[in-house]
């Protein structure tokens, strides 16, 4: 399938199949390991019950980004540009990349990001702060147990190699409300054919963990370049690995090339916990699973990594210049 490279908003794409099974794992389960391992290897992606991420924290944030994705387009570039925290409106990155999307980016650590919101809800920023923190405390509190369980399932010590550098108080983790707003002229002039709320990528830090409420949009790439849609389910989590673990397993592990159509008549909502390294840590790929295999990469730290990808376009192959010859 061909994906064109004008901008997002004229992005048409032929509609894709809906299989294989997306991996399902119980997080209740501790055999669950085995099958977290594999569907890293398989998939990189994977759809989590039982997470044990309180629904009240779920559904505040929720409609704390209804109330804010819903005040009017002036009030909302209160809280932009996106430099790189805030409110962004279609584009995405700082290359060029758009979507039919609109979204909040935070960073988890520094509290400086909410002041730019307190312009807009005033005393309510608050309510916001904390339906945030919330909510971000409880996934990366599971991204832990799912990082130690992929540990424990590669059969590799410390049990906490991955869930560390998420603990670690330099942790460079993200966090992004996404809104696909509904775009009505979909469904009259394109005829199923679908628009790019958010173009294909790989996430260039060790985990994501998606929550999205019950609008569909998201896919995923398979290991032979096809896609598949992915059906939402606001009471599950949706899990990538990201680059950095893919090194970290040298290449074991695959970095899931993802992306999200817009809707013709409904407003899709997701939520991204991204865990990320301090800056100053080296990604390379762990001794322990080389087993006398050569590096498939270059070494470069965290930062390194990111600046890198950060003066890239959405799609690009990031990993490639990091990769040896
Ligand atoms: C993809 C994963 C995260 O959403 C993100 C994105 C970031 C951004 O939106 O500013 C990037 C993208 C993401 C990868 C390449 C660069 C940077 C947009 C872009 C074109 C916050 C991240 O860390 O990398």
């Amino acid at each position: 399938m061909v994906v064109m490279s004008k901008p997002a908003m004229e992005h048409h794409c032929a509609a894709t199949t809906l299989f294989p099974e997306i991996p399902l794992i119980d997080l209740s389960k501790p055999d669950s390991k085995n099958l977290i391992v594999k569907a890293c290897e398989e998939f990189g992606f994977f759809k989590l019950i039982n997470h044990g991420v309180p629904t009240e924290f779920i559904t505040r944030l929720e409609s704390e980004a209804i109330k804010f994705f819903s005040l009017p387009l002036s009030e909302k570039e209160k809280a932009g540009p996106v430099d790189p925290f805030g409110y962004g409106n279609k584009k995405i990155g700082s290359n060029g990349d758009v979507g039919w999307v609109e979204y909040i980016l935070l960073t988890t650590s520094n509290e400086a990001n909410y002041q730019k919101f307190s312009a807009i809800f005033g005393e309510a920023a608050e309510k916001f702060r904390f339906a945030v923190n919330d909510y971000v405390s409880a996934v990366k509190k599971m991204a832990y147990e799912i990082l130690e369980m992929l540990a424990d399932g590669l059969k590799i010590q410390p049990r906490n190699v991955f869930s560390k550098l998420l603990m670690d108080e330099e942790s460079d983790s993200a966090f992004r409300l996404n809104h696909y707003p509904p775009c009505p002229e979909l469904n009259q002039e394109t005829n199923g054919m679908n628009l790019i709320g958010f173009g294909e990528h790989t996430d260039p830090q060790i985990i994501s963990v998606l929550r999205s409420n019950n609008i569909s949009g998201l896919q995923i790439s398979l290991k032979d370049g096809n896609w598949i849609s992915i059906p939402p389910d606001q009471n599950s989590f949706f899990i990538n690995v990201g680059d950095s673990l893919q090194v970290m397993t040298n290449g074991r592990f695959n970095s899931v090339r993802h992306r999200v159509m817009a809707n013709g008549s409904k407003s899709r909502l997701s939520m991204i916990y991204f865990g990320g390294p301090p800056l100053s840590e080296k990604i390379a790929p762990l001794p322990s699973l080389m087993k006398g295999e050569d590096s498939l990469y270059k070494e470069f730290t965290w930062y390194e990594y990111k600046k890198s990808a950060y003066k890239s376009r959405l799609a690009d192959n990031r990993l490639g210049v990091f990769e040896k010859i």
